[in-house]
């Protein structure tokens, strides 16, 4: 009996809804106002032909600064970048010292600062036979070079407030990543509070080729494969990728103590992974608020990992400033290159991964990624009070709900928040449940290994699904859990719940 009460609420990974395109019919690719889109749409639209839009460069403080600018200042200093990555380009083999000279040739004030000892024990450590690098250089500055042929169109700023779109052919990320690399983006090099990019991520590559570790070396592993793959020509990726801002708008977030949504249906399993048995369900990036968090860095956790098997990921870094707490980014088309095993520190690159999801009508991968950022709780009680459960509603819920028509697969998620940033997997859990309920969408849950949370998770799931309970009486629980954990800090939520759900029904 037990069994079949599982079957009847919990539903199985095949029972989940992916990417189809087909029944959503996309129409021609357009840029809009709110859309900007890099490559020229008529040639898209009429023969599937990925050309550079023509447009013209903008120095200006809404897009981003590029290396070729013709801005004054810029200008001179393209010449000596393109002179630099020229030489590099002209040699059948190019050294890691050759690498680093050129770099710092354009970046002098650097000189003292960055250090490339990743990068040479990197390099020094990999067998004659399987080292490919010295000969990739050469093609990764070339690839960099192409960068005012391949994007004339000034890119704009994904800013903090505004939901906007940016579209543009996987050819034109590698050219920009080839760029991040040879660290040529200006103005993105300094700390300082106050500078221009403050709110943003970093997109020069020069953290990632200082400080050796075994990490360095699993991540530089990945990031040559991904070069090698796009400055082939038989490999080269033929399609688009586009980045979603979402704003959440005071007016669009829920009431959420009035909300009458039943729970929608869930998935939930200790087995598998976001990424991979997730594969055309919005798969969600447990992200940090300048997305990618420390993938140019140490840092090697879920979303880090997530942007080096799709290193495309990347570039949002170049454009995305820092996610407010009713925002997030939403990546269509993004390819996967390599695989991997392991997390953290015992991640490991383990080889290249054939992508095999279809294009949809834009020619890009059907697969959706979703950043959010949870917040970072360093005192593990903050998270009961309930501006701080609102805040994470409204941030699952903004990502959750969709864009402008666009499909809306199920979502794979898990244990959002609950590593580095200390959350609560229950309380993080039914967070997720509600704001997929709100958004009419079902949940995916992997907990990664975690026995127990599944186990307690699809107890409790059923328990609710039994009694019928809406999102906004498990949220007014969830307000009362609040005060009771604030009396007593070893109440236990699910606990908690199960006592107090037939009450709750009642009087609320
Ligand atoms: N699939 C399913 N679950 C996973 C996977 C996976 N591939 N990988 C990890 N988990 P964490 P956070 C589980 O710590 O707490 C990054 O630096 C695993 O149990 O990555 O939101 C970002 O840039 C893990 O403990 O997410 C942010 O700065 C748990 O998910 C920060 O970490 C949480 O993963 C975000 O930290």
């Amino acid at each position: 009996l037990q069994q079949m009460e599982r079957t009847l609420s919990c539903c199985q990974l095949k029972d989940m809804k992916r990417l189809q395109h087909g029944d959503m019919k996309l129409g021609p690719l357009r840029f809009t106002r709110r859309h900007t889109v890099l490559i020229d749409v008529d040639t898209f639209n009429s023969q599937r032909k990925f050309l550079p839009t023509k447009g013209r460069d903008l120095w200006h403080s809404d897009f981003v600064k590029m290396p070729c600018s013709q801005a004054t200042n810029q200008k001179s200093k393209w010449d000596v970048i393109s002179k630099k990555l020229k030489s590099l380009a002209s040699k059948k083999t190019v050294s890691v010292k050759d690498v680093e000279e050129a770099i710092i040739k354009y970046n002098p004030k650097y000189k003292d600062q960055w250090s490339f000892d990743a990068l040479h024990t990197f390099n020094k450590n990999i067998p004659d036979t399987e080292n490919y690098f010295k000969t990739l250089f050469p093609k990764i500055a070339a690839l960099a070079l192409k960068l005012p042929d391949f994007v004339n169109k000034a890119i704009p700023l994904l800013r903090k407030g505004q939901s906007a779109t940016i579209t543009l052919s996987q050819v034109q990320i590698s050219c920009l990543l080839a760029n991040a690399f040879f660290c040529t983006f200006p103005h993105r090099n300094t700390s300082n509070p106050t500078a221009e990019y403050a709110g943003y991520p970093t997109i020069n590559f020069n953290s990632l080729f200082g400080n050796w570790s075994e990490r360095k070396r699993e991540k530089l592993r990945a990031i040559m494969h991904y070069f090698k793959e796009v400055t082939d020509e038989s490999t080269r990726p033929k399609g688009l990728v586009t980045f979603h801002r979402e704003c959440l708008s005071y007016t669009d977030m829920p009431t959420w103590e009035s909300c009458k949504e039943n729970l929608s249906k869930l998935h939930i399993t200790s087995e598998g992974q976001i990424e991979l048995e997730g594969k055309g369900m919005l798969q969600v990036d447990f992200a940090n608020s300048l997305i990618g968090g420390g993938v140019l860095g140490s840092g090697l956790l879920q979303e880090e990992i997530l942007f080096l098997i799709n290193p495309e990921l990347i570039v949002a870094r170049l454009f995305t400033e820092k996610l407010e707490d009713n925002e997030c980014l939403i990546i269509t088309g993004s390819q996967q290159f390599s695989s991997y095993s392991g997390f953290g520190d015992s991640f490991e690159w383990a080889g290249p991964y054939e992508d095999q999801s279809e294009r949809d009508q834009w020619a890009r991968r059907k697969t959706q990624i979703l950043a959010i950022d949870a917040m970072n709780f360093r005192h593990s009680m903050d998270q009961y009070k309930r501006k701080h459960i609102n805040r994470e509603l409204n941030k699952a819920y903004c990502g959750f709900k969709g864009y402008d028509g666009h499909e809306k697969p199920d979502i794979a998620t898990g244990k959002w928040g609950c590593g580095a940033f200390n959350g609560d997997p229950q309380l993080k859990a039914l967070i997720q449940l509600m704001a997929a309920a709100k958004a009419k969408r079902g949940l995916a849950f992997f907990t990664f290994g975690d026995e127990y949370l599944k186990q307690s998770l699809q107890h409790i799931y059923e328990l609710m699904f039994a009694e019928g309970i809406t999102v906004g009486t498990l949220y007014k629980l969830l307000c009362e859990f609040s005060s009771a954990k604030h009396r007593d800090s070893d109440v236990d939520l699910f606990d908690f719940i199960k006592k107090n759900i037939r009450n709750s029904k009642s009087h609320l």
